[in-house]
């Protein structure tokens, strides 16, 4: 693979999917990394501690920190941001930590990659799109306009415009990505899917909001991150590129298929409050990256990436197992 990067800063490195990505650029590139993290309730050493080392070092700090962040960019020549505040069950508790990292973090960033004209690649959600009606046959394409709902896609929208603005503003060189639901290791257990799953190796009843009805167009980790791998080699700068697996399935669905490969009868799941404002349906038309740039997911079939997924939350209870105790605590406080 022709990577266009030796030294690579990647904020946000020890979450969920920032750290999935470290992984890959360690496996299919010669560049080091140097991940940027402020260590959140979301981030963990823990996550990343067997890949620290020769190759991808460890700065604590937050992306809002200019002084820090332009000193780090211009030591690396490629900018990954994955950090941000990303459930949107929090965002509607307390919305104020989602601005500040969302918003004034990337435009922290934005600032350092102008000054030291750095190329950037920023990790964005199909949930700036708002939502599709449950029998619409479209999908969204990177021409759907913006419409968030929740405060969570709220900023994360606004981050996006932001960096559409530095682009067309100031010329630098930077593409986005807007992913569809991520799954697999490494996630947080306030998540759909790790919650149902720890859930059911404590013996607990999964919980679903509303009726069980909404759906999510589920891609397994690694495919996010082979797909941001493949944008940062041929992407066109300026770009926005939507990825996407074809996994629509409703949160119902998934619970059962959970409660099935765990051995549970597929009808022990409770139904609890419904989210406040709730989005239906999200799906996307990742055409533009398959046809474009020769993309394609290595998960093809959900159920196999699912009991994977299952198998790793069973093998690594200790991971999981603090924040699980305060997971519950937030959600027993909210209904959920
Ligand atoms: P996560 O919550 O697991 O990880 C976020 C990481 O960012 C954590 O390590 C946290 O400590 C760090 N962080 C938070 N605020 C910070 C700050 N101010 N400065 C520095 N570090 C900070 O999130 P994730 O699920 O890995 O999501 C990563 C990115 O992918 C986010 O931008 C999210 O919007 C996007 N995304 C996620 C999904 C999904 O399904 N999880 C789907 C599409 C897009
Ligand atoms: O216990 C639950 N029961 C339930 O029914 C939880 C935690 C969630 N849900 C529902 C809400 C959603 O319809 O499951 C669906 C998925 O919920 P989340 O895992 O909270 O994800 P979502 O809100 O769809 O957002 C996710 O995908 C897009 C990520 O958290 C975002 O970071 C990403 O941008």
């Amino acid at each position: 693979m022709v990577f266009p990067a030796k030294r690579v800063l990647v904020p946000g490195g020890a979450g969920f999917i920032g750290s999935n990505f470290v992984r890959h650029v360690l496996a299919q590139t010669d560049a080091s990394v140097t991940i940027l993290d402020a260590l959140t309730y979301a981030g963990s050493l823990t996550t990343v501690e067997n890949i620290l080392g020769d190759r991808v070092s460890f700065v604590r700090g937050r992306i809002e920190d200019h002084a820090l962040v332009d000193q780090l960019v211009s030591e690396h020549d490629l900018v990954v941001n994955f950090a941000a505040e990303s459930h949107n069950d929090n965002s509607i508790s307390d919305p104020s930590s989602f601005v500040k990292t969302n918003v004034s973090g990337t435009f922290a960033l934005l600032e350092a990659v102008r000054n030291h004209d750095v190329r950037l690649h920023h990790i964005s959600t199909d949930e700036v799109f708002g939502d599709l009606d449950f029998d619409d046959a479209s999908k969204f394409t990177e021409s759907t306009s913006y419409n968030p709902s929740s405060p969570y896609s709220a900023t994360k929208a606004a981050s996006d415009f932001l960096v559409r603005a530095w682009v067309h503003t100031y010329g630098i060189r930077a593409t986005i990505s807007n992913c569809s639901n991520n799954y697999g290791p490494y996630q947080h257990v306030e998540k759909f899917i790790p919650r149902q799953i720890t859930n059911v190796l404590l013996g607990v009843r999964p919980r679903l909001y509303g009726t069980g009805r909404n759906i999510r167009d589920w891609i397994h980790v690694d495919d996010h991150s082979s797909a941001v791998l493949r944008i940062i080699e041929a992407g066109r700068l300026g770009q926005t590129y939507l990825i996407g697996a074809n996994g629509e399935r409703s949160n119902l669905e998934v619970v059962q298929e959970i409660l099935r490969l765990m051995g549970k009868p597929i009808d022990e799941f409770d139904l609890v409050n419904d989210r406040p404002g709730h989005d239906r349906r999200y799906a996307i038309d990742a055409s533009a990256l398959r046809d474009e740039l020769g993309w394609s997911p290595a998960f093809t079939d959900f159920c196999v990436g699912l009991e994977a997924t299952i198998d790793w939350y069973r093998n690594n209870g200790t991971w999981w197992a603090d924040q699980k105790t305060s997971t519950e605590a937030f959600y027993a406080r909210t209904g959920h």
